[in-house]
């Protein structure tokens, strides 16, 4: 099949959704411009990992008590410095730092959460990363930039996205009107749109869940996996179980097969693990705009009220009629 002569780059579809709003000034493209530059930068380290002195633990510890791999600090250390070269942005909130960081550009409108390189245990092992970044408009413009303006619901995010760095580098992001994938061409160092108008399937039968912990896992979950897992030709199952412990990794098979991802409450961890300002809302956002389902098991994520800048929840999130049969489970329950 001959090469579409029809390339749009990230630069160049960012520059053609701009002119579909009129009062755009540009500010948010430029913030879309900052991600592919950083994505691409990390991209480069990563692809040399197993060759450079990158990988091993840089000894350090992030909020989360976790050893810090050196490619986390890399990656923080370029999306922050994109980020603030961009000039469009106030205030940074990062899973690698405990408090926010401010920028010191007062009259920008934007925040960002983010998380600079998720699943980086698995570098390692030469499995899928990724970044997740979440765009929020800061509440007041005549006030300094304060921990309220980056506690808001994700409903308020004005776009988010995530970069995969697998067998391809990848970029999806929304704006809200769409979700939109390009993938990056090494040979002409541009992110390239592939995957126009992502839309998750409705359903599917692929379920995403450290089964190691179900014994820790709410009954409603356990029940569900049960339902998924019977022996059940007319309904053309079991399904299978997909877990590769990298978020994005998952969320992406999710996004492009179907299914359904699911990082629970336990026994041990009552909110879950993983963090709501940037990876469940972001990826809930993402997830929404492309016709799935984001829940914490009670309400949708998106709705969910921030009350820190690391708080964990619980999250199912995927194909629209999975993540409802599961609701079906946790409202049986009650
Ligand atoms: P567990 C990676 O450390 C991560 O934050 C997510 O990317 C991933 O989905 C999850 O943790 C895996 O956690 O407890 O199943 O190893």
């Amino acid at each position: 099949m001959p090469l579409s002569t029809e390339l749009v780059t990230l630069n160049g579809f960012i520059n053609q959704q701009e002119r579909k709003f009129p009062g755009a000034h540009g500010t948010l493209s430029g913030l879309l411009r900052s991600v592919g530059l950083a994505a691409k930068i990390v991209n480069r380290e990563l692809n040399k990992a197993g060759l450079v002195d990158i990988l091993g633990d840089h000894g350090a510890t992030n909020v989360q008590g976790e050893t810090v791999k050196k490619m986390d600090v890399f990656a923080n250390e370029h999306f922050i410095a994109a980020f603030k070269r961009g000039r469009r942005c106030c205030g940074i909130v990062s899973e690698e730092d405990e408090d926010m960081i401010l920028t010191d550009e007062h009259g920008a409108q934007y925040l960002i959460c983010m998380d600079p390189l998720d699943g980086s245990s698995n570098i390692d092992v030469n499995v899928g990363v990724g970044t997740i970044f979440s765009i929020f408009k800061r509440l007041h413009n005549d006030h300094p930039v304060s921990k309220e303006d980056f506690l808001q619901k994700g409903s308020c995010q004005v776009a988010a996205g995530y970069v995969i760095y697998g067998t391809s580098t990848m970029l999806i992001y929304t704006a809200g009107n769409g979700v939109n994938g390009f993938t990056l061409d090494p040979t002409i160092g541009e992110f390239c749109l592939s995957h126009p108008d992502m839309q998750m399937p409705k359903n599917g039968n692929i379920v995403s869940v450290n089964m190691g912990y179900i014994q820790t896992f709410p009954d409603a979950v356990k029940n569900y996996v049960n339902a998924c897992t019977v022996l059940d030709k007319s309904q053309k199952k079991p399904y299978s179980i997909r877990y590769i412990g990298s978020m994005v990794a998952d969320l992406h098979r999710t996004m492009l097969k179907g299914g359904i991802f699911m990082y629970p409450s336990s026994t041990d961890a009552p909110n879950g693990k993983l963090r709501l300002l940037y990876e469940c809302n972001p990826l809930s956002f993402i997830v929404e705009q492309a016709g799935g389902k984001a829940t914490n098991g009670k309400i949708r994520i998106m709705e969910m009220q921030p009350e820190s800048l690391h708080q964990r929840t619980p999250i199912y999130i995927g194909s629209a009629d999975m993540v409802d049969e599961l609701m079906e489970h946790f409202n049986a329950s009650i």
